[in-house]
């Protein structure tokens, strides 16, 4: 992807120093460096990526598909995230309730993935990397930790052959966190946040 002369480097480590010196403003990872350019937030990394490597783009063409992409990404960070996560967590309305709504949530995605082998097409895209980092390499392992079939295959059949697509591809299992020790991690923070509230 990237040409021989050019230094690329994601990180993805914790708290380190090298981490509070390149993302002073939030802290947290990702953080990519691209000679010496340094770059925080994942979408707005993915939009870097897309247009530095625009021969091997990750937003749709078409202006109408590229808004959905990135109004659909935000809807995950924005609405599935915290219902799916925090909520479940908190569980203030109780978790019955929580599960409901977030499932809710999901039926929009369920509805985009209609037909598709994934939200990009044919091959993964941007709305892909968002959530599918977000939904099944994260939240769902958190759920799992919590005994919750969140995405039950006969609600959710287009989901669930979308995350299976998605495990198909080489990159992104390379990517991917084994699944019991991230499942261990991943309770480590359910356990951190409900002592928190
Ligand atoms: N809006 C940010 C969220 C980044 C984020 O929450 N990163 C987490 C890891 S997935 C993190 O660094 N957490 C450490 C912390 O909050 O202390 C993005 O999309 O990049």
């Amino acid at each position: 992807m990237a040409k021989k002369e050019e230094s690329v480097k994601l990180l993805v480590p914790k708290k380190s120093p090298l981490l509070l010196e390149l993302n002073p403003v939030h802290k947290k990872v990702p953080v990519l460096v691209h000679n010496d350019k340094i770059l925080s937030e994942s979408h707005v990394i993915l939009e870097y990526i897309d247009q530095t490597w625009s021969h091997n783009p990750i937003l749709p063409q078409d202006p109408y598909e590229k808004a959905m992409a990135r109004f659909l990404a935000k809807f995950v960070d924005e609405q599935i995230l915290p219902a799916g996560f925090m909520s479940l967590v908190k569980a203030d309305k109780g978790i019955e309730v929580a599960i409901e709504e977030t499932r809710e949530l999901l039926t929009f995605l369920e509805k985009e993935v209609t037909g598709k082998d994934f939200f990009g097409g044919k091959t993964i895209g941007f709305l892909d990397m968002v959530a599918g980092s977000m939904i099944p390499f994260c939240l769902d392992r958190a759920w799992e930790c919590m005994e919750i079939d969140m995405i039950p295959e006969e609600s959710f059949p287009e989901l669930n052959r979308w995350i299976k697509n998605l495990n198909e591809v080489e990159i992104v299992r390379e990517c991917i966190p084994p699944k019991e020790k991230h499942i261990e991690r991943m309770n480590k923070i359910v356990e951190r946040i409900k002592s928190t509230y």
